[in-house]
């Protein structure tokens, strides 16, 4: 099996997984918790919907079980804003409080800690019925839901994460059931008026965490990726920089310096659909300090110039860019290879990307996301070399170490999935875990919990670093 010598990594890094509540706990509708827009949004054909996933919400004891054996510091995972608050503001669900002390209580219990996200794609129904991000009636919902998490579970959890993945929701909502309003007469207008209320739900809560939790950390889940010119035209490079500025500077230049990205408010200037901005949001947004960046990698874009009508390179998936008229557009690069599902896989761009995000920003910074989504197969003996997603992950970990000696500082690591779970595009048989769960797309089966040749080796590189 692959090793890699972890000589710089600190003792105290935070070796995790992660998951999200949607795509994990199933139970979508027990114990009070209301609709989000990812239970009532159509499933895609030929997948399963969000109902059971992997029923982690009834088997989470047994899996933090196996989380500890395989020698998990962290786990990361999301809290279902309506299992707290159904209609998303209003009343509390005593049951959802319930629900996240005990499985917080777990993980601790085992000797890990906790980083959770606040908000990964799953907005309440309720509030998605009265405009959702459009409405800024939101962010006041956010903020209060934000408070009361801190209120309930800031005792025993350090690590907050805003917002998962952002710029994804901006870029690909409709993938995700978050799409703008498109009634509305200019969508891209909405899109942005979206993005800035949830800029300012993730500024508040951030204030709000240093006021309440003095000691705790907080910071944006975003997902960030190098981007690349197709060639060394300078009109690739100028693309390459507008793509960067609209994909992946404009949330951070926010979330860390509370200014909007010059290129990204052009960009949207140009085409008349700047956010409005209340009085007092500027201001908010400057107080907000994260005490770290999380992201989320999976790949690196190309992009080039783009003049023509052909800009466009989008399959709804949220890995693949999409173009801009005059700005940019994708294109596949030949140097990299790809995965089952089309993703270019690029360990080097992990290294570049850590070295961006840092060079600008110098936060810690912590991996909430990167993995290698495959068809497993079940050997006659039950066994499942997945020696694809090792090889995978140790190229990925590699990189982690160059960028350490690079001198950026990053203090955790938590890859994509801790255990198997359904995906957010492609139904559960396109697994991640280091755990597999018995089910297939459309049948339940056992839901039983086996343990993949990767866990072997992600524990074996853990212990290493002790
Ligand atoms: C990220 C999301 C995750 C997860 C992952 C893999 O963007 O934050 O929730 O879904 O992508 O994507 P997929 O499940 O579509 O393979």
């Amino acid at each position: 099996m692959s090793t890699i010598a972890l000589d710089n990594f600190p003792k105290s890094f935070l070796w995790g997984a992660s998951t999200s509540a949607y795509q994990v706990e199933g139970a979508w509708n027990e114990d009070g918790k209301g609709p989000s827009v990812i239970d009532m949004a159509p499933i895609v054909e030929g997948t399963t919907d969000f109902k059971v996933t992997s029923d982690h919400y009834h088997r989470y004891k047994e899996d933090i079980k196996l989380f500890a054996e395989l020698g998990l510091k962290a786990y990361r995972f999301s809290i279902a804003w309506t299992r707290i608050f159904p209609d998303g503001d209003g009343e509390i669900n005593m049951k959802g409080i319930a629900f996240y002390n005990d499985l917080i209580n777990e993980i601790i219990a085992n000797d890990i800690i906790p980083i959770v996200t606040m908000y990964h794609f799953d907005l309440p129904y309720a509030l998605a019925i009265k405009g959702g991000w459009s409405n800024r009636t939101t962010v006041d919902a956010f903020a209060n839901y934000s408070k009361i998490l801190f209120e309930y579970f800031g005792d025993r959890v350090t690590y907050w994460l805003t917002i998962n993945e952002q710029n994804m929701m901006i870029l690909h909502g409709d993938a995700i059931g978050t799409a703008a309003n498109n009634d509305n007469e200019n969508p891209l207008q909405d899109l942005y008026q979206q993005n800035h209320h949830m800029l300012l739900a993730q500024a508040k809560a951030m204030v709000l965490c240093h006021e309440m939790l003095p000691t705790a950390k907080i910071g944006p889940a975003p997902n960030i990726s190098a981007i690349y010119p197709a060639s060394s035209r300078p009109e690739d490079i100028l693309a390459a920089s507008n793509c960067a500025s609209i994909r992946n500077w404009l949330y951070l230049d926010m979330a860390v310096h509370g200014r909007y990205n010059n290129i990204a408010w052009s960009y949207l200037k140009a085409r008349n659909a700047l956010p409005i901005i209340a009085e007092g949001d500027m201001v908010l947004m400057a107080k907000a300090k994260p005490d770290f960046i999380a992201f989320n990698y999976y790949n690196t874009a190309t992009v080039a110039e783009a003049t023509s009508d052909d800009f466009a390179n989008s399959t709804g998936d949220q890995q693949i860019v999409i173009g801009e008229k005059g700005l940019f557009k994708g294109t596949s690069n030949p140097n990299l290879v790809v995965n089952e599902f089309g993703w270019e896989i690029d360990p080097v761009g992990f290294r570049n990307t850590f070295r961006e995000i840092y060079e600008r920003y110098t936060l810690p910074l912590i991996v909430t996301e990167n993995g290698l989504g495959a068809f497993d197969k079940i050997e006659a003996d039950g066994s499942i070399n997945d020696d694809y997603r090792i090889n995978y992950l140790t190229q990925h970990i590699e990189q982690i170490k160059y960028a350490i000696e690079d001198g950026v500082e990053v203090f955790g690591y938590c890859p994509w999935s801790a255990i198997d779970l359904v995906s957010t595009h492609q139904g559960c048989v396109k697994r991640y875990g280091f755990i597999h769960v018995d089910r297939d797309e459309f049948d339940l089966k056992t839901l039983k919990r086996s343990k993949k040749k990767s866990f072997y080796w992600y524990q074996a590189l853990i212990k290493s670093n002790n």
